[in-house]
């Protein structure tokens, strides 16, 4: 069992498909083991995408993350960190293989549905950036 982080963003919920999003993961065989919605102030956006912030998108993308609220997902199953991305298809949805979720639901390479941990690492910490001990079943 491996658990990984996800989010529907901003666009996602205002294009209420964050029941089709985890319908995606549910009928893949993973379980919700977290979920909870929120509205990020500036200062945790920065912090989760800190790996990003000398990047020229840096500033779109935390204003894109502000701009409405979004659900955190905690996600658990076999390999979940590799076929949850699977799942989502590539960054730019213009690249995703046909049937992916940003394939399906997403718009642009900033404004891409679905967040999900790329590694082991990243997974940790994103998980236990928006979920506490008593948040994760
Ligand atoms: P991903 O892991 O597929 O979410 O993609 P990245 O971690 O590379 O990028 C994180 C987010 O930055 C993307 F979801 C959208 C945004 N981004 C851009 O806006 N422009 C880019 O060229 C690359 C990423």
């Amino acid at each position: 069992m491996e658990r990984t982080f996800s989010i529907v963003k901003p666009d996602g919920v205002k294009k209420n498909v964050i029941g089709k999003v985890i319908d995606r993961y549910e009928s893949a065989g993973f379980r919700v083991a977290g979920v909870k919605m929120a509205h990020l102030t500036r200062t945790q956006a920065e912090g989760f995408y800190a790996v990003h912030k000398e990047r020229p998108f840096f500033g779109d993308l935390i204003e894109f993350m502000i701009s409405g609220p979004l659900v955190l997902l905690l996600i658990e199953g076999d390999n979940a960190i590799a076929r949850v991305r699977e799942l989502m298809g590539a960054t730019n949805p213009k690249e995703a293989a046909p049937g992916t979720i940003r394939a399906d639901f997403a718009e642009s390479i900033d404004a891409n549905i679905v967040h999900g941990s790329d590694a082991p690492e990243t997974a940790a910490f994103e998980i236990s950036y928006f979920f506490n001990a008593f948040e994760q079943f």
